[in-house]
């Protein structure tokens, strides 16, 4: 059977088993259609950017492999996201570096950089339906250090001060030309590798920071804090905890980024989504793949990403939160990295949204634990692989596994062909 006749009988099918518990695939499906995903950038050249300054990737964070053909600069960078795009279906944004910008060879420190290094990428995203969001650098520069926005030292702090206030302008250009606002987000690797003794002075020195830094304020982009655990290097402190960021995200209505990467193993970002909701206006995520640690494998269909997007539909949140991936791995095709990442979080959304909701609260409301313990069980066999095929086809891009030769034909052609 050809493979478009076939995908379609099955999607009747699955119609149908999902309409006897109430969930209507069609409505799904158009749900799917607005869930933009925000690519980052920084998996096409395993966190390089374009400055030059032949430094390696620093600020606590890690790439491992040397898979042939990452991205040189940033034509091929483009081309690189734009072909992983045409194989996953919906459109999609992408999440920009500072250390991105366009530089045209010229070295732009990070205290002078300013929009028209971003012209070229904002005309990108318009010629191409892609919005962008934004994110300052502390990492990979002379200045970084261990302490950089929580630096004692006023000469380091200011840099980084400036660095971040002028990232804010340039998304807030991105923001006005999209005519969508631009999510920037403030992550810096500030910590320490041994005991601190003055955990209290940094924490002081990076809320002063962020105070000054976001007392501009605009309306054409939106800024996010993303805290974390612990980095390589930096294991025995970070100043910008998670409860450094929540206390300061709550008090200031600020959004707040969850990367899945930046809790205790065993710690549910899932159930954060209800608890922080409550007290801020909107969430970011980085959606990635911790394994032991903030390893930052590739994006996978498992459970904390599947129970991490069922709360945040349940919560009726869909539109209160921002959807970005972040993770770097050079031991594998870079291309076909974004693809399964983005196209797993994709199913793991799909998943959450057919779920049968209404039936599910309604046992719970009459204290059926059997019954919805029984219909959570089951929908995990249901055919939302079926609906997910669906919207593959309907998008125009390749179905299930038929997505992996589209993948090699790019790295015979072109990739393999850098060195
Ligand atoms: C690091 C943070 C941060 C970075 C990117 C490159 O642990 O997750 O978001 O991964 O900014
Ligand atoms: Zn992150």
């Amino acid at each position: 059977m050809h493979m478009k006749q076939s995908v379609e009988q099955a999607y009747e099918l699955a119609k149908q088993r999902y309409a006897a518990i109430g969930v209507d695939t069609d409505k799904v499906l158009e749900q799917m259609q607005n869930f933009h995903i925000s690519m980052h950038c920084w998996q096409a050249d395993d966190v390089a950017g374009f400055e030059n300054q032949g430094g390696s990737l620093t600020g606590g964070i890690q790439v491992n492999g040397n898979y042939p053909g990452k991205a040189r600069n940033i034509d091929e960078l483009r081309a690189d996201i734009l072909y992983a795009k045409s194989l996953i279906p919906g459109t999609h944004r992408l999440n920009l570096h500072e250390i991105y910008g366009d530089f045209q060879g010229k070295f732009v420190d990070r205290d002078q950089v300013d929009a028209s290094y971003f012209q070229s990428w904002i005309q990108w995203g318009l010629e191409n339906n892609t919005k962008l969001d934004f994110n300052s650098t502390s990492f990979s520069h002379p200045k970084s250090g261990d302490l950089s926005l929580s630096s004692p030292d006023k000469g380091v702090r200011d840099f980084w001060i400036e660095h971040s206030k002028r990232c804010r302008a340039i998304s807030e250009e991105i923001g006005k030309a999209q005519n969508d606002p631009c999510i920037m987000n403030t992550w810096v690797h500030d910590g320490s590798k041994d005991m601190t003794v003055n955990r209290m002075l940094y924490r002081e020195l990076l809320k002063d920071s962020l105070d000054q830094i976001f007392a501009q304020k605009y309306d054409n982009m939106k800024d996010c804090v993303e805290s974390k655990v612990f980095g390589i290097g930096l294991e025995s402190y970070t100043v910008g905890s998670n409860d450094f960021y929540t206390s300061y995200a709550a008090q200031n209505d600020m959004m707040i980024t969850l990367d899945t990467g930046h809790f205790h193993p065993t710690e549910s970002v899932a159930d954060k989504v209800s608890s922080m909701l409550l007290f801020v206006p909107e969430l970011m995520l980085h959606v990635s793949r911790p394994i032991r640690w903030d390893s930052d494998h590739v994006t996978i269909m498992d459970d904390p990403t599947l129970d991490l997007f069922s709360e945040i539909v349940r919560a009726d949140a869909l539109d209160r939160v921002h959807y970005g991936l972040d993770y770097f791995d050079g031991t594998l095709n870079r291309i076909g990295a974004y693809v399964i990442g983005t196209r797993a979080a994709q199913k793991c959304m799909l998943r959450a949204m057919l779920e049968p909701l209404a039936t599910l609260r309604k046992y719970e409301a009459e204290d059926k634990k059997f019954e919805r313990l029984a219909l959570l069980e089951e929908c995990k066999a249901l055919p939302w692989n079926a609906v997910y095929d669906m919207f593959c086809l309907k998008n125009n891009v390749p179905v299930g596994e038929t997505f992996l030769p589209e993948v090699q034909k790019y790295e015979r052609e072109v990739t393999s062909k850098r060195n």
